[in-house]
């Protein structure tokens, strides 16, 4: 299948942050390369200067999936050219850098410098974070937005995909100017901004970053009305994602109109799970409930599908 003129076995890719493809390699081996289980792999967030992150607690178990608070630990533009990429550009399917700037012009120094390598096959930009001229999250408005992909879009004719965040009035709207000021596709969701109490402290916060965003199957039904709403606002292609963690799931985020689908938190409980929903999808016919080579006795399920 074709994605923003990038060539992919299958619609699966994984959501930035959520597989450390440079860990996993160290672990498994060649096993990796061999049978990867993203046709696309999205990679953690880089900034332009070198990040610690947030103080642990780091995370946080929820009943339906998990509550994060990681704070962008990274090398560094610098210390990702050198380390990350040429480790990277070794997986076996294209890689699309995933870049976070506070400022327009560190935005558009990471896509600059990340737009003129041959290994890197599109750019995803995080607009999860304050723009600290303006004092805005650059992703929770559309005028921000817009003026970010103005800044942005000069620096590369390569794959640009817009992050958006769900903790805005309107994720449809700042899609719609994102189209409208040159991007390529759209991915979502971003995680949504929760908080967990710390048990020994009430009142306190337990993450150490205080507020952290939530992921895994909670947020399936928000994602699915966002990924639906905001394809009746572009033409784009759309990366969905938010609490995938069978095929069912994901031939469901492309029945609400997304082109690709993300998986994310269920990695972390099966890093082959992704693999398995591909395999699976084409089995998977829309909106039925079942696999189309099986034969499903059951009564139709109408409320609840698993
Ligand atoms: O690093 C993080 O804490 C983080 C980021 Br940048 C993001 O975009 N989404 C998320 O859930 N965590």
């Amino acid at each position: 299948m074709n994605f923003c003129g990038l060539e992919l076995a299958h619609p699966i890719v994984n959501g930035s942050g959520t597989f450390d493809a440079i860990a996993a390699r160290r672990a498994f081996g060649d096993a990796l390369l061999e049978r990867f289980p993203f046709a696309a792999f999205v990679s953690k967030t880089v900034t332009v200067e070198p990040r610690e992150g947030n103080p642990p607690p780091r995370l946080y178990e929820l009943p339906g999936g998990m509550l994060n608070s990681i704070g962008l630990p990274n090398k560094g533009l610098e210390g990702y050219l050198a380390h990350d990429l040429p480790e990277l550009a070794r997986l076996p399917v294209p890689l699309i850098v995933n870049v976070m700037g506070f400022t327009h012009e560190q935005e558009a120094t990471l896509v600059e410098a990340f737009g003129d390598r041959d290994e890197v096959a599109g750019l995803e930009l995080n607009v999860s974070c304050p723009n600290v001229e303006t004092g805005m999250i650059m992703g929770a408005d559309p005028h921000e937005t817009g003026a970010l992909l103005d800044a942005v879009r000069p620096h590369t004719r390569k794959p640009l995909i817009v992050k958006l965040t769900p903790n805005c009035t309107s994720p449809a709207a700042v899609a719609a100017a994102a189209e409208q000021h040159g991007a390529d596709a759209v991915s979502l969701i971003n995680t949504l901004r929760g908080m967990a109490i710390h048990p020994g402290r009430p009142g306190e916060p337990w993450l150490g970053g205080g507020t952290g965003g939530v992921s895994g199957p909670a947020i399936r039904a928000i994602a699915l009305a966002q990924v639906r709403e905001v394809r009746r606002r572009v033409r784009i292609p759309i990366v969905g994602m938010g609490g995938v963690q069978s095929a069912r799931h994901a031939r469901d985020l492309l029945d609400a109109g997304a082109d690709l689908v993300g998986v994310g938190t269920e990695s972390f409980r099966d890093p082959c799970v992704a693999a398995t929903i591909a395999a699976e999808l084409p089995r998977m016919q829309a909106n039925s409930g079942s696999l189309t080579s099986r034969q499903d006795t059951r009564a139709p399920r109408i409320a609840q599908r698993d």
